[in-house]
């Protein structure tokens, strides 16, 4: 751990301890009250993101400095949050270029051909993921990566998907929102048996509807999928006139809860930052894995809704703050305007900024002339 991240980790508890103190009443009661009574809530790094923090709310007591000691730890108190912001920031810039975490997931899935048949291959793994720097989960993934890779296909056309499962415990493997026979539908006991520790499985089917779609494990499924066991199924359409013209494409996987909340497998400032041209045509698709709603607010723009589930959404509409609920995916088109880094975020706050800095689901879209 270099200094920089020591000083910012300890600013970060001190910070804590004082929040927790005022949170407590044991600061306020003590000190001469001139400001009143403030309403605050205290939801720092709450697990379950509680949007609904307010709730706990109470009136407690703020001190109005009076020129005695409370001036200096409020302004030490400012730096702090100050500093904690700005390395953030710094960090994140420095990750566009130099990536701060081991390990990259929702890359491409090279596949084989047997006669007409796309043929994939997927591990199901235990494995170390670093979400965000120095911070390394107990996880899972789908080729040892999290999100899994991506598979792709066109629609019309026949895949096949061997699974071999390298875990302790038991999975198999549904595909969100993919068309499919009742038995290749992945649901253990249901419509298959759990494919065992050590054992194979393999799926195959003809890819009927067009869409972003999604796989992840089906069995303790709050477990596994939260712990990593997803990723992105994109079924192109079989007629590309029927789907909106794009320059460049992001896939956009939410998660939360176990691995803490994520973008593609990462927290902030490991978020990988979205690019454009002034003038091109962004497709972001979005893709829930989680389980909390979470709102993505885009600054200096509106993105463009035409898809829900991989069905057209008519007529398509604009929004810069797009509730994406679990299991739920959304595509829409981003049209890059204004040159300059933007902002793009959950809006549950406590999925994204505390004292600290930026967290978790945080990005920008980082528009150039
Ligand atoms: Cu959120």
């Amino acid at each position: 751990m270099d200094t920089e991240t020591t000083d910012q980790a300890a600013a970060a508890a001190k910070l804590g301890r004082r929040r927790f103190l005022q949170g407590a009443g044991l600061i306020g009661a003590a000190a001469p009250i001139t400001g009143g009574i403030l309403l605050s809530a205290y939801y720092y790094n709450d697990p379950t993101g509680a949007p609904a923090g307010l709730a706990t709310a109470k009136p407690i007591a703020v001190a109005t400095p009076t020129g005695t000691g409370s001036t200096s730890a409020a302004a030490s108190d400012a730096d702090a949050i100050d500093a904690g912001h700005k390395k953030g920031i710094e960090d994140f810039l420095k990750n566009q270029t130099t990536p701060l975490t081991k390990g990259k997931g929702n890359q491409p899935l090279a596949f084989k051909m047997d006669g007409n048949v796309k043929v994939f291959d997927l591990t199901v793994d235990e494995v170390a993921w670093e979400t965000a720097p120095g911070k390394i989960e107990k996880a899972r993934g789908f080729n040892g990566t999290i999100p899994g890779p991506i598979i792709r296909a066109t629609e019309g056309e026949r895949v096949r998907i061997n699974v071999k499962n390298n875990l302790t415990a038991s999975t198999t493997v549904h595909w969100h929102g993919v068309l499919v026979p009742n038995n290749m539908d992945g649901v253990a006991y249901l419509t298959q048996e759990p494919i065992k520790s050590g054992a194979s499985y393999t799926y195959e089917f003809t890819l009927r509807n067009s869409g972003t779609h999604m796989y992840h494990s089906h069995h303790d499924s709050t477990d596994q999928v939260n712990r990593g066991l997803l990723g992105a199924f994109i079924i192109d359409p079989k007629d590309p006139s029927t789907y909106p013209k794009y320059d460049k494409e992001y896939i956009l996987v939410l998660n939360d809860t176990m691995l803490g909340f994520t973008l593609n497998g990462k927290g902030f400032p490991a978020t990988e930052a979205l690019t454009a041209k002034k003038g091109e045509r962004v497709l972001v698709r979005f893709m829930n894995e989680g389980m909390m709603y979470h709102p993505m607010h885009l600054h200096g723009m509106p993105m463009e809704v035409f898809a829900r589930d991989g069905y057209p959404v008519n007529p398509p509409y604009k929004t810069d703050n797009l509730d994406v609920p679990p299991g739920s995916r959304l595509d829409c088109i981003i049209q890059a305007e204004d040159p300059g880094a933007w902002a793009f975020h959950c809006h549950v706050l406590s999925h994204a900024e505390n004292a600290t800095g930026f967290f978790g689901l945080v990005t920008a879209l980082v528009i150039t002339e």
